[in-house]
């Protein structure tokens, strides 16, 4: 039984996956990235001689949950694991996201939280009235005439604004593109103009801050047409040359995570995203058996291999940003003497990955120290 059961490998051969259709997509999956992974390593160790070796996955975001389940599921062949920022937990409706968007704002600043709000609530007022789409239109830079053709579009229109918004809280960074062009803000930076009364009113103060903000970044105009939206995801096309993830992230949130960040939830800003949002788009793009059904049994699969926040398993560190809505599914507090928890006060989304900095803050400092020395005593 044994010998056979050593012999059994499974794999994969998919003749056609040079594209991101429906059919190629199928094999889209966790399971198969930590296949892949396995495959790498005990590959590498072969050819390279590296047997003898101790092995440490890591990896933030999604990366770091298959950093940690990879550790979870294949104890023999890694020695330990980092996830930084790894959501463990998946979830379909995750409303929580916006709540920690707004303690993340409000711990900075209750005036901003406010502005923002207010902000927010005008956009949506100006909505119903026909007579401020063109004010929409050069206010937000829309790359398009507004034609509100269905809830889709409302709801897209707003996703992208509130994403402005929510990038800042859960990256809290600045920085500048190749070109010099700031990017990314604190959030410090970001309340000061949602907070300066000399600018305006706040729906003006947040005008500002898409125009001289985000503006180069994010092409030069917003695409906020719903049917625009799908036609450049249903690309099943791959450019080697600039590879996008939109399109496979997608994919795995309707069929095995869900993430979809609803505005749910009364402790939070913003309105307009629904669940129902989220599906939509599943079934738009995937086709109509792509509904709730699917994001449900695909959820709850997950967490059922994974174990969601029963980890079971050792030698493992969770490191997270106390700003990053994310750490909201991540483990923030040590269950055991070898399964670790840093947090990172004042942080955002893999801030411990990023290289080092002059401006890095002391919390941020201390964290990087701390992972290295736990390694370094259970690798001993
Ligand atoms: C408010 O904005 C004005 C104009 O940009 C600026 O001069 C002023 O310093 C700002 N005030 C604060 C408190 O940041
Ligand atoms: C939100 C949350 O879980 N915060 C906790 C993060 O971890 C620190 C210590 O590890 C706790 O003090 C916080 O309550």
């Amino acid at each position: 039984m044994l010998s056979q059961s050593v012999f059994f490998f499974f794999f994969f051969f998919c003749f056609n996956c040079r594209d991101l259709s429906i059919a190629s997509l199928s094999y889209l999956s966790s399971r198969q990235a930590m296949a892949d992974i396995v495959n790498f390593r005990t590959k590498v160790a072969k050819k390279m001689g590296l047997t003898k070796n101790k092995w440490v996955v890591f990896g933030g975001s999604y990366g770091g949950s298959l950093a940690v389940w990879s550790r979870i599921k294949h104890p023999d062949l890694f020695a330990a694991a980092a996830g930084s920022s790894a959501p463990i937990l998946a979830k379909a409706n995750f409303y929580e996201y916006f709540e920690g968007v707004q303690r993340s704002l409000g711990t900075h600043n209750s005036e901003c939280l406010k502005a923002v709000k207010e902000a927010f609530d005008q956009v949506v007022e100006m909505l119903k009235l026909p007579k401020y789409y063109s004010k929409l239109e050069s206010d937000f830079m829309l790359c398009k005439k507004l034609k509100l053709n269905s809830v889709m579009d409302t709801s897209l229109l707003l996703n992208r604004l509130i994403m402005f918004v929510t990038v800042t809280v859960q990256y809290n960074i600045n920085a500048k593109n190749n070109k010099g062009n700031q990017v990314l803000i604190r959030i410090k930076e970001f309340c000061d103009i949602m907070t300066n009364s000399s600018l305006g009113s706040p729906y003006y103060r947040f005008v500002r801050i898409i125009h001289s903000v985000v503006k180069e970044e994010y092409l030069c105009c917003l695409a906020t047409n719903y049917d625009d939206k799908l036609k450049s995801f249903s690309d099943s096309s791959i450019d080697y040359h600039n590879p996008t993830k939109g399109r496979q992230w997608f994919y795995q949130s309707c069929t095995e995570f869900g993430f979809f960040k609803t505005t749910d939830s009364m402790n939070q800003p913003f309105t307009g995203l629904p669940l129902s949002y989220y599906v939509q788009q599943c079934s738009d793009l995937f086709g109509p058996e792509f509904n709730y059904d699917k994001l449900n049994t695909g959820v709850m699969s997950t967490n059922e291999y994974y174990g969601g926040f029963s980890v079971r398993g050792s030698k493992i560190i969770f490191s997270n940003g106390s700003f990053d809505p994310w750490h909201i599914l991540g483990i923030t507090k040590d269950i055991s003497e070898d399964l670790l928890a840093v947090f990172i006060k004042g942080e955002g989304h893999c801030s411990d990955l990023t290289a080092r900095r002059d401006t890095d803050s002391a919390e941020l400092i201390q964290a990087r120290e701390k992972i290295f020395h736990i390694l370094q005593k259970w690798l001993k």
